[in-house]
């Protein structure tokens, strides 16, 4: 089958992937323009995009020989499901193994912001060290803090599972419906509105999409506790940054600690002149053991249908 990667994966998936089958690589080190993405739908058996792909309806609706969609990554809000839906276009994901990952840098965001660890490491590497001092960059620990997850599918609860095992945290979640099977003993809370008020980390697991757009907005943030911080390694829709910058700048909460944003790879200019906000570029799931893994999870769906099976991952 003609299969495209619209960026490169690792050589050692990339290789296996090859000697199976007719395999199209974007050399180049940047997202192809949704004109490429267009034709790859007229030209290719199997499309595997990535998060910096837009796979709108526009794109799906040049769909020639474009059966299958085999995304690679987690979410998928970047691609128009429905318009897949409508020209039967079979869309899969790769969960599960970017969770662990992606947990671990939930938890290095909390710790970087708590201990202002950002702050510090640019204060020192611009020369402003002034030595030790009983009052510099004073943070807040984080034992007996208690750790509120917005969401509380397979990352939420591996990033409480560290927070709570490793830093001591209390936990209480916020999702649709209470969870049947939690072994954490956190505390659930109905309301989203209710669980930032009473919390003093709130980070996000929720799906990107419609449905939790600026999910943090200006009156959830007005209603987080003052020292309280917001985490996000989700997506950059859910929170409104123009909001929270302004909230990190007039200190209405203690800070916050970004992996993703509304406009990527743009960055809203004033969160990056806010005081305490950890700001990463996208690097959830960026650990050689994850990227290859998701390779191969992409493998196993594509290949799942190319041979008439059920793929392990349908989302559409
Ligand atoms: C992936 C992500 O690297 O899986 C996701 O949802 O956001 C990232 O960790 C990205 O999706 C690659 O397409």
């Amino acid at each position: 089958a003609r299969i495209l990667l619209t960026r490169r994966w690792p050589a050692s998936v990339e290789a296996e992937l090859s000697a199976r089958h007719e395999v199209h690589l974007n050399e180049t080190d940047v997202p192809m323009s949704q004109a490429a993405l267009a034709q790859a739908m007229r030209d290719f058996d199997v499309v595997c995009p990535t998060v910096s792909d837009r796979i709108d309806a526009a794109v799906i609706g040049e769909a020639g020989r474009a059966r299958v969609l085999a995304n690679y990554g987690a979410g998928i809000d970047h691609i128009d499901l429905a318009a897949a839906r409508a020209a039967g276009i079979t869309v899969t994901n790769t969960p599960n193994v970017l969770t662990d990952a992606t947990a671990e840098l939930a938890v290095l965001l909390m710790l970087m912001v708590a201990r202002r660890a950002g702050e510090g490491e640019r204060e020192l590497r611009a020369g402003g060290w002034a030595g030790w001092r009983p009052t510099h960059l004073i943070g807040r620990s984080m034992k007996g803090r208690t750790l509120g997850l917005i969401g509380y599918g397979r990352i939420a609860r591996e990033t409480a599972r560290r927070a709570q095992a490793a830093l001591g945290v209390e936990l209480a979640y916020h999702s649709r419906r209470p969870a049947t099977d939690d072994d954490l003993g956190a505390r659930y809370v109905a309301s989203a509105a209710d669980l930032v008020a009473q919390v003093d980390i709130v980070s996000l697991h929720c799906p990107g999409g419609a449905e939790t757009r600026h999910l943090i907005d200006a009156e959830m943030l007005a209603r987080m506790k003052p020292d309280a911080v917001l985490i996000n390694t989700a997506r950059g829709s859910v929170v409104d940054e123009a909001a929270l910058a302004a909230a990190l700048v007039e200190r209405r909460i203690g800070g916050a600690g970004l992996d993703v944003y509304e406009r990527e790879p743009a960055v809203h200019p004033a969160l990056l002149a806010a005081p305490n906000v950890v700001l990463l570029p996208h690097l959830g799931s960026a650990t050689l053991e994850t990227r290859k893994a998701m390779g191969q999870q992409a493998m196993l769906n594509l290949e799942a249908l190319l041979e008439g099976r059920e793929p392990p991952n349908r989302v559409v």
